[in-house]
């Protein structure tokens, strides 16, 4: 198995490695990996849905989204998926899944389905080097400091998605909530030192004015979204991707109307994050 960085802040190119038959010293190397980068891309796998689960067993504990509708395969796999017909998409916005959850899931496994001609990349972002690149000054502001994460503007009754032509592929209406967490965490399995904070959920800072938090918030949001920490993905038939919840943004281009993508999603469970 070979690790290759996929650009120099963002990613890694796994090969040599089919997920559906490696052995246990290999998943081992993976964990590394999956610990190093936070984000592996995966090319020319053969993973149906049953490998799916499989590799997602071995690695950890799968938890299931509140919100999205599951595939007809197993109600454990999340369908991301845009019609021909859909104008919205879902996680068109750089966020981290499942933040507004006490317990913030460890990962995500997402598998090309059905693709586009062209388009439907997703963009992803490194938000332990977009920590390290802070200035001193700003570090020294988020120490302590807590942040409140939240669905209910996106999920709930009057959500942002129950306004788009994806709200009927949603449930969980009744399912909404908050968490907070520390604005900086260490990451459980690497110890770096996390930005974690994400614009999809992120509302506020804990005992914030909410216009002092937007401000602050903004700034953070614009940091990490520069160049050096991002990367975009081009998804093939084949293609796997498997990121870091904690140390990782993630969206979803929409650049492909009139066309259908299809993608299963498996969630892995995490642990509570500590500050840093
Ligand atoms: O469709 C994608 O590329 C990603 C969508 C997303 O946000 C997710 O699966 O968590
Ligand atoms: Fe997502």
């Amino acid at each position: 198995m070979k690790v290759t960085p996929f650009s120099p802040n963002c990613g890694a190119v796994v090969s040599d490695l089919q997920l559906a038959t490696m052995n246990d010293a290999q998943l081992e190397q993976l964990r590394d990996a999956f610990t190093e980068h936070g984000l592996l891309f995966f090319r020319d796998q053969q993973l149906p849905p049953e490998e799916h689960l499989r590799f997602a067993n071995r690695f950890g504990k799968i938890v299931v989204n509140k919100f999205f509708k599951t595939t007809e395969e197993s109600p454990l796999i999340a369908e991301v998926r845009k019609e021909k017909t859909q104008q919205t998409n879902i996680g068109g916005g750089w966020h981290t899944d499942h933040s507004y959850d006490d317990i913030p899931a460890l990962g995500s496994i997402l598998v090309a389905r059905i693709l586009p001609e062209t388009g439907g990349n997703t963009q992803f972002a490194n938000l332990a080097a977009a920590y390290d690149a802070l200035p001193n000054t700003l570090k020294t502001r988020l120490e302590g400091l807590r942040a409140v994460h939240s669905n209910t503007h996106l999920y709930g009754e009057n959500g942002l998605y129950r306004f788009t032509d994806l709200k009927d592929q949603l449930g969980g209406m009744d399912r909404v909530g908050d968490a907070t967490h520390p604005v900086v965490i260490t990451h459980p399995q690497s110890g770096r030192k996390v930005l974690y904070v994400n614009p999809g959920h992120t509302i506020q800072f804990e005992g914030w004015e909410f216009d002092k938090s937007r401000e602050l918030l903004d700034e953070l949001y614009a940091h990490v979204a520069q160049p050096q920490f991002t990367c975009s993905f081009n998804w093939q038939p084949g293609s796997v991707t498997f990121w870091d919840n904690r140390c990782t943004w993630h969206q979803a281009d929409n650049d492909y109307q009139g066309q259908m993508r299809l993608m299963h999603r498996i969630t892995l469970q995490g642990s509570e994050l500590e500050a840093a």
